[in-house]
């Protein structure tokens, strides 16, 4: 009962009635995640640009026989799109174990320009068989409200002059992958975008909008990402539209301490991922981002998977306890000690569930 009482309390949107008033089914649920694309972008992220006119690469750093002890190649690449005709590029470290072929993928949206970094236990990685490109999210855009910055300001010369920068952060992750996808030989099946924090929030939105991201990896995401909204403790829209209203489109203030009239709940970005894998990763020191918020997104969008013949979320009826670890389902849940952070322990245990 704890989680159908909570999700009452709640009272969130529902994932099964189009905006039109008209009811989803098995027949038409492609359609009601476009509606979430369509909602997500109006409501909180801002408008997605359109595919790029192209996208290439130039190595500008090559491997070193002893990058991560001789077992993977570390190459890093100066990326470059256009957008309508206006060129950006970004560096982006891509990093290939040796000796296995077509590796599963992970595209990490990280917050240091570092190979390894704190948040990327690159030996781990490789030692368990992963390929994996890594780029700064400063690269693209300043988190700040520069909007002259970077992508952001190439996006407005071509007229995007409401879209967030966890959009602009997120389109950086796919235009790694059209990289990716041409230049190496990897496993199509199992190919994840992964973040932490404002950067985890940004993972989902890249999982919501690009289908070739088979799997989806939000760390400590909380408000904005993958925490329901509607009765959240920690961080609430007021703080975070005030703090870091570059983050997304203007609307998205209205809703400030207005969380009853948000037309969606984060379930529908979660949801937008369905049929795919999506991941949630919480510590539980981490109020701020509220670990059972988390929880009950993951129970909020489990009957999005089962509209596709698919398991949900297979977890507990009770509040999410430290050690939990929820691998059954396409959504996957953990919840480990400690504070807000990307640890080694957050990569095992996601490894563990994504090398299932
Ligand atoms: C906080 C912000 C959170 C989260 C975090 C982070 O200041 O309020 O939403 O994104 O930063 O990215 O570390």
């Amino acid at each position: 009962m704890y989680i159908s009482n909570q999700l009452t309390k709640r009272s969130i949107p529902d994932l099964f009635t189009f905006e039109n008033g008209t009811k989803v089914t098995a027949e038409n649920a492609d359609k009601r995640r476009a509606e979430f694309r369509v909602v997500l972008q109006r409501e909180i992220y801002g408008e997605f640009p359109v595919s790029p006119d192209y996208v290439k690469g130039e190595i500008i750093e090559k491997p070193r026989a002893r990058d991560c002890a001789g077992k993977a190649t570390i190459k890093k690449v100066r990326l470059s799109f256009a957008v309508k005709g206006e060129e950006f590029s970004f560096p982006l470290y891509v990093v290939m174990p040796k000796n296995v072929k077509s590796p599963r993928f992970v595209v990490i949206i990280n917050f240091r320009p570092n190979m390894p970094d704190e948040y990327i236990p690159a030996e781990e990685l490789i030692d368990r068989g992963i390929g994996f490109a890594s780029f700064c999210y400063k690269d693209v855009t300043s988190d700040d409200g520069d909007m002259a910055d970077g992508l952001s300001g190439v996006l407005a010369k071509v007229g995007y002059n409401d879209t967030g920068k966890i959009v602009m952060w997120a389109y950086a992750a796919m235009r790694a992958l059209d990289y990716i996808l041409e230049t190496e030989d990897i496993d199509r099946d199992h190919i994840a975008v992964a973040g932490h924090s404002r950067l985890g929030k940004t993972a989902l939105v890249a999982g919501a909008f690009d289908e070739r991201f088979t799997c989806a990896y939000s760390n400590n995401s909380g408000c904005s990402g993958a925490a329901i909204t509607r009765g959240k403790v920690g961080e609430q829209i007021s703080f975070i539209t005030k703090t870091f209203p570059f983050w997304f489109c203007k609307k998205y203030r209205e809703y400030v301490d207005r969380h009853d009239a948000l037309p969606f709940d984060q379930h529908f970005l979660v949801s937008a991922i369905a049929p795919r894998q999506v991941y949630i990763a919480s510590a539980i020191e981490d109020t701020w981002s509220d670990p059972e918020s988390e929880y009950l997104c993951c129970a909020a969008s489990s009957n999005f998977w089962k509209i596709y013949g698919k398991t949900g979320f297979i977890g507990e009826d009770r509040a999410p306890a430290i050690g939990d670890r929820f691998h059954e389902g396409n959504i996957g849940y953990h919840l480990r000690s400690g504070e807000h952070y990307f640890s080694r322990e957050d990569w095992n245990i996601f490894l563990d569930y994504f090398l299932k």
